[in-house]
């Protein structure tokens, strides 16, 4: 397990590459404190909200929406594919893309941060507390670990819809076979995910904004924290009084927020911290 800790301090940063010569865990005794401190908060808390990005899905073998351009996507700019404008001017590429996504994700399992962050919301809501788990992933997987109190923030590629009658259908997991694929209404279908320049469900915005602005504990995980609303969360819980921490592989516009940053992989991060909140 290769994982660094710190509170604000930009000589831990330091650490975050250097490779690890043994299996035993890198953080030192402070940084286990550190651990011990979330441990404690998520142990303690009564409201829990967690704001979820592709970081948590890597460890399921889902590229990293900034990573996704993988192959012949190579050339591409996720950001700009992610735009009614791009469905607009070549429906077949961006379905293509979705596709390829879709598919992906279909395949995939849940990873033991999903599994950590499902476990959490047991313990607390076994003790009459709650956990709202907003995420920004459109995969489905932490429905899939067992997490029940979540809100799918960007929509769901599982599902697409009708562009002429707004219908809804799953498709199943194979391939499309055209591109774009046509509903039964005749026109083309489209993932039922949240593009940019797209306006958020009126739920999801209601429910995030009044969970952030009201818990005692806010975690954001595996997140690069750039993409508004949800990036904007953690100034909203900070501000109403939360304890907040960051799980990520990398620094974040989040790192300089947050009480304490852990530098690694969810994936191994969460557990150990399930592990010292609840044995
Ligand atoms: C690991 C790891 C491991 C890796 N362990 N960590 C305020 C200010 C400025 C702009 C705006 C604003 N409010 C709204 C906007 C406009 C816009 C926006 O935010 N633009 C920014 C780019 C500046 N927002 C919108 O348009 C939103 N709509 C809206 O607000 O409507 C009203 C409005 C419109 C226009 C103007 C003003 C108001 C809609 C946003 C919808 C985003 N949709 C997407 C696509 C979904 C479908 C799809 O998947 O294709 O959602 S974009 C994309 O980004 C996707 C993701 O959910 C989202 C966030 O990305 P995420 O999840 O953080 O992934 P990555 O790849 O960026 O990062 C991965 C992270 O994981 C990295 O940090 C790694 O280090 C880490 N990691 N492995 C832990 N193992």
């Amino acid at each position: 397990m290769t994982f660094s800790v710190s509170s604000s301090s930009p000589q831990r940063e330091s650490q975050k590459d250097k490779p690890s010569r043994t299996t035993r865990p890198r953080y030192s005794a402070f940084m286990s404190d550190d651990l011990a401190t979330a441990a404690e908060w998520i142990r303690d808390a009564k409201a829990i909200v967690v704001v979820t990005g592709a970081g948590v899905s890597a460890e399921s073998t889902i590229p990293t929406f900034r990573d996704a351009m993988e192959g012949l996507w190579a050339e591409f700019d996720p950001q700009t594919l992610a735009t009614p404008e791009a469905f607009a001017a070549d429906p077949e590429m961006v379905t293509r893309w979705y596709d390829m996504r879709r598919v992906k994700c279909a395949q995939a399992v849940p990873n033991a941060g999903h599994l950590a962050l499902a476990d959490i919301e047991k313990h607390v809501s076994s003790r009459g507390g709650t956990m709202t788990l907003l995420t920004q992933n459109v995969d489905g997987l932490h429905t899939a670990a067992g997490s029940k109190n979540v809100v799918e923030l960007h929509g769901s590629l599982r599902v697409w819809r009708c562009t002429k009658t707004g219908q809804e259908v799953t498709p199943g997991p194979e391939p499309f076979e055209e591109f774009p694929p046509m509903s039964e209404a005749g026109a083309p279908l489209r993932p039922s995910v949240v593009w940019f320049g797209e306006m958020l469900s009126e739920g999801a915005l209601e429910t995030a904004f009044a969970a952030s602005g009201s818990c005692d504990l806010f975690m954001s995980v595996g997140t690069s924290a750039v993409v508004y609303p949800a990036a904007g969360f953690v100034e909203l819980a900070k501000r109403a009084g939360a304890r907040t921490f960051e799980v990520n592989k990398d620094q974040t516009p989040t790192s300089g927020i947050v009480d304490l940053t852990f530098r690694g992989r969810s994936g191994e991060i969460l557990p150990e911290l399930v592990t010292r909140a609840f044995g």
